[in-house]
């Protein structure tokens, strides 16, 4: 399996509130570059580039305002003389309208944002455009005959929304690529989302449409971020319901009962019949991971890209979240290695 990554993402790294205080984010360079050592470590395949696509791939999932409002958020906020990291501070919730856009840098990243989790810093936006880069990239290698592609993304995409950043992400790569594939041709798409957290950025871009499945396993939103969306009971609305299936799970899930969800998720997929397979592949479920709370095992990820591959569609693989460095690599190539043992 080919990986797409870019030593870029080391351009990305800002802080963020754990427990009243601001600290280095749990969303660091050295995740990637784990990752990045252990792909070469099992010798995986050959490590390939990101072309540059620009807005116009990026702005088939996110409106242009927030892709302008990304690439100028960091000069905006400096020009007022400020050099830390820009964080929002206030927000649009319920019967505060949120319709217009703010003039003041302030108002502007509360309006394009929905926690404190997305750091802007002077080479934000040149990390996070590449990250959209190697998914694209990655989708671009499955149009060319590859079975399958892993995009070593960083920063992390699955909660970032059409106008809205958060929880370490920007451009949701996931649904830029699933985007990307239907302009390729495909009719149908499906998004499988394995992080710990709820992909609720992919979700609501797809809600409202039966061409894209959204898949979801995560923590149970009553005591995991993103906290207000997740629940079961989100379906998708017209054309597209039936089309977004959540399996919530409690605290504490094992394999046992998570290898149960993935398979009503792959049966679900299976049913669907899509032409390209998109997997959010997030490690934060693991045992040791500092800000979840599941309980997978470095082998349990094998058994996962065994069940993926079972699906049968080609696939791009797209990192998200995991937080215990340590482990990240193995654990991530472990699910790519499960995979293509079983494809063969
Ligand atoms: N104590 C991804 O995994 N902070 N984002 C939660 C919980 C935000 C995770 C704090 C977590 C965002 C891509
Ligand atoms: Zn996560």
């Amino acid at each position: 399996m080919l990986t797409v990554f870019s030593a870029n993402h080391r351009l990305h790294h800002g802080t963020e509130l754990k427990d009243g205080v601001l600290k280095p984010s749990f969303e660091q360079p050295s995740r990637a570059d784990t990752v990045y050592d252990r792909v070469r470590t099992v010798g995986l395949g050959d490590i390939v580039s990101p072309q540059a696509f620009g807005r116009a791939c990026y702005v088939k999932a996110h409106s242009e305002r927030y892709v302008h409002f990304l690439e100028t958020a960091w000069q905006q906020w400096t020009a007022l003389g400020r050099s830390h990291d820009a964080l929002p501070l206030v927000w649009p919730v319920r019967d505060l309208a949120g319709e217009r856009v703010p003039r003041h840098i302030d108002g502007q990243l509360g309006f394009y944002a929905m926690d404190a989790g997305a750091p802007i810093t002077a080479t934000t936006w040149q990390a996070v455009k590449t990250s959209a880069d190697l998914a694209l990239t990655g989708l671009e290698l499955l149009d060319q005959g590859q079975q399958a592609a892993f995009a070593l993304c960083r920063p992390p995409g699955h909660h970032a929304a059409r106008e809205y950043m958060g929880g370490y992400c920007y451009l949701n790569n996931a649904a830029i690529a699933a985007e990307h594939a239907l302009t390729r041709g495909a009719a149908k798409v499906a998004v499988l989302d394995v992080d710990f957290h709820h992909g609720n950025g992919t979700q609501t871009i797809f809600y409202d449409r039966p061409d894209v499945l959204f898949v979801s396993l995560h923590g149970e939103p009553a005591d995991s971020y993103p906290y207000f969306s997740g629940y079961a009971d989100e379906l998708g609305a017209g054309a597209g319901e039936g089309f977004n299936l959540n399996l919530p799970l409690p605290k504490g899930t094992r394999w046992a009962a998570y290898q149960q969800a993935l398979e009503q998720a792959c049966a679900r997929l299976r049913r669907h019949a899509p032409e390209v397979l998109v997997v959010s592949l997030g490690v934060d479920t693991f045992k040791d991971d500092p800000i979840s709370h599941f309980q997978l095992d470095s082998p349990d990820y094998l058994a996962m890209g065994r069940m993926i591959a079972a699906v049968g569609v080609p696939t791009l693989f797209v990192m998200e979240g995991g937080y215990m460095v340590d482990e990240i690599g193995i654990n991530a190539v472990n699910v790519l290695t499960g995979f293509e043992e079983a494809r063969g």
